[in-house]
């Protein structure tokens, strides 16, 4: 397992590298204080996609952990977090992520209630075997993360599984509240599950649900 990382890491630097010596050479971002930012001088560039790849697979006490590398603060340096920095230099690494459709439910959400899950059904393109998804990587709205049981797998058609996980309801609640601006006793709010496969390679779907807010 810790093969992978590794590989990993020295790929997406040298893609990142490559890119931002064609593309970038002289325009890094300078910008506000931002966590990319990761030796803190004022900008986001190469320099930062280093330190990042460097603790690639990390996690504290590991000898290449780099606390400030954990930009999506889960305590351990993966594929989400070298994005992060990739997205802050204008970088894509759009083959490395896949589009995933994404069924969240129930599809009517009610603000107040009590249930203790939220429950989203990821159907992975043909050929993309569900087994392979690292359910410790999911995460709604790179916010809320999926727990890691129960999940299930349920066969769509022959060979084909999709893969069931739930989210705690009041913390996808908590986001809804926070993140969207809800005017309506009645709002349609898009969520977007982003996720990893063992082997690196992203997902990411997005599904929109109808919330109910009903005041006082
Ligand atoms: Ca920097
Ligand atoms: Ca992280």
């Amino acid at each position: 397992m810790q093969r992978f990382p590794r590989v990993l890491s020295v790929c997406c630097l040298a893609t990142i590298v490559l890119l931002s010596v064609g593309l970038r050479s002289s325009q890094a971002g300078y910008c506000d204080i931002l966590l990319e930012d990761l030796n803190g001088d004022g900008k986001v560039d190469i320099y930062d996609v280093t330190i990042v790849a460097r603790a690639y697979g990390s996690f504290p006490g590991h000898e290449s952990w780099e606390p400030s590398a954990d930009i999506v603060p889960d305590g351990k340096i993966n594929i989400f977090d070298v994005v992060r920095v990739a997205v802050k230099l204008g970088l894509s690494l759009g083959p490395s992520e896949i589009s995933t459709h994404v069924q969240v439910k129930p599809r009517t959400l009610n603000m107040k209630s009590n249930g203790r899950w939220i429950t989203v059904i990821i159907k992975l393109p043909n050929m993309v075997d569900a087994h392979s998804i690292d359910v410790s990587s999911i995460v709604l709205n790179e916010t809320v993360f999926a727990e890691l049981r129960p999940f299930s797998f349920e066969e769509r058609k022959e060979s084909e599984l999709d893969l069931t996980i739930k989210f705690d309801r009041q913390r996808v609640i908590g986001l809804v509240l926070e993140k969207y601006s809800l005017t309506n006793t009645f709002d349609d709010v898009t969520l977007t599950v982003t996720g990893s496969l063992n082997n690196g390679t992203l997902f990411r779907g997005s599904d929109t649900i109808r919330v109910i807010n009903l005041q006082g």
